[in-house]
């Protein structure tokens, strides 16, 4: 076990408070904030994410499922469980590792998938714990994170910015249904860029293009929910791609040797379980599996995708293995839905080489440690790791410092724009700096 830079006492992991409160999230729906004071005196926040278009096996959110507020999403039942029986659970406990932390909450709740406790009820404590012992030692947090993350084998050295995955245009559920595909991204290619602050820059300059052109065409320039722009005047899926690559020549950036593209399709949302097929409402088109794995096909044979993120629904194991033996040589085929930052899940889509790739997802899973489980697994086994943001997001950063920390390779925090997102990238760009690099 490393041993965590001791500047003040022991009772740097020792519980002295905790205190939740009810929050609103980047979509006006409340989430949780809470905050955890240590016997140091030192206190560190959190605020934990939501999504929109969510997978089956995630853990649970606990929601106050009362009509009368906020649709029934209001989470004061969780707030109330923090302050009374976590409360009485953690104050005067002393910890020795984020671990140990983690798992007192995991027995706690005592179920697959959170839900005595509520996985957002647990993240909230998770992350709080995270950041106060940050503050008592005297860290950054990504220096924190990769503590406990590479234990002894932690250096300097292993701090690394990630590739972004940098949302344009959206869709689907988070864009008003504009496209069938829920999200369009520019991956820069850091070969050429060489500095996450260049790609960052370079991104945004076509992101602005992009406003230009749909400005000329008379198109909404209206934001979705994850900052990216959502035309609902775009005649096709196909549309988009076009309009996004002419943004990044008018930026004056060249495809390829500047920016390949990324998708998220996140296809269970149109995935009609009775009839088990996909409904493209672009074009109403009724897809079966092979159909759809062919129309992607065309996609990447005509644009320059190079990841395509839940490109099948995610029950569909053998089709998503099929997939990947087809197309895994040629892009990123990322597992969201399908793994839900889930250990087992990923060791079984390593057995059935389903995916190539992992997005990864704090509150999907509900701790830190295990959220860091899944990263290992995922980078040990030579696929690669997208740490992600949420459709429902609060001003927390805590992801960035995550991304760098570990040996995740890419980030996906949405679109330049709108502060929830902005937060994430600004503190990247305060991370680079710090690092020198
Ligand atoms: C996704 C995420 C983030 P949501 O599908 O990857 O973009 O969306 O948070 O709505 O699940
Ligand atoms: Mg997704």
């Amino acid at each position: 076990m490393y041993k965590y830079p001791n500047k003040i006492t022991t009772t740097n992991m020792k519980i002295k408070n905790i205190h939740a409160r009810e929050i609103l999230d980047s979509n006006g729906y409340p989430t949780i904030s809470t905050e955890i004071e240590v016997w140091s005196g030192e206190k560190g926040k959190a605020e934990v994410p939501s999504g929109a278009s969510t997978g089956k096996t995630e853990v649970v959110e606990m929601r106050d499922q009362d009509p009368a507020r906020y649709k029934g999403r209001g989470v004061l039942n969780a707030v109330e469980t923090i302050n009374t029986k976590l409360k009485d659970l953690l104050v005067d406990k002393e910890f020795t590792s984020q671990r140990e932390f983690d798992q007192m909450l995991i027995d706690a709740d005592g179920t697959e998938f959170k839900e005595k406790l509520g996985g957002n009820t647990i993240l909230s404590c998770s992350m709080a714990f995270a950041r106060a012992v940050t503050n008592a030692f005297g860290l950054e947090l990504y220096e924190y994170l990769a503590m406990t993350y590479w234990d002894k084998e932690y250096d300097n050295k292993n701090f690394k910015l990630p590739t972004p995955q940098i949302l344009v245009m959206e869709g689907a559920k988070h864009g008003n249904w504009a496209t069938d595909i829920q999200e369009y991204m520019l991956v820069p290619n850091m070969e050429t860029f060489e500095t996450f602050s260049e790609a960052l820059r370079a991104s945004t300059e076509v992101f602005h293009s992009i406003h230009e052109i749909l400005d000329s065409k008379q198109y909404s320039v209206g934001l979705g929910l994850e900052g990216g722009y959502a035309p609902k005047e775009l005649t096709s899926n196909e549309e988009a791609f076009e309009i996004i690559l002419e943004a990044i020549k008018k930026a004056g950036f060249e495809i390829n040797t500047h920016f390949t593209l990324a998708l998220d399709l996140a296809s269970s949302e149109f995935f009609n379980e009775e009839k088990g097929v996909y409904h493209l409402k672009r074009g109403d088109k009724i897809l079966s599996r092979e159909e759809i794995i062919n129309l992607q096909e065309e996609w990447i044979s005509k644009y320059p995708i190079s990841s395509i993120e839940d490109p099948l629904n995610e029950d569909d194991w053998e089709g998503w293995s099929l997939y990947t033996q087809k197309l895994g040589k040629k892009i990123m085929v990322v597992g969201d839905d399908l793994i839900t930052t889930n250990t087992k899940r990923i060791k079984k889509a390593l057995e059935n080489k389903s995916i190539n790739s992992v997005l990864v997802k704090l509150n999907q899973i509900g701790t830190v440690s295990e959220t860091l489980d899944a990263i290992r697994t995922t980078v040990e086994n030579n696929l690669k790791a997208v740490v992600s943001h949420r459709s429902g997001e609060t001003n927390d950063d805590f992801i960035a410092d995550l991304v760098v920390a570990t040996p995740a390779q890419y980030c996906k925090f949405g679109a330049p724009s709108r502060g929830e997102r902005i937060v994430k990238y600004n503190r990247l760009l305060d991370i680079e700096q710090r690092l020198g690099l």
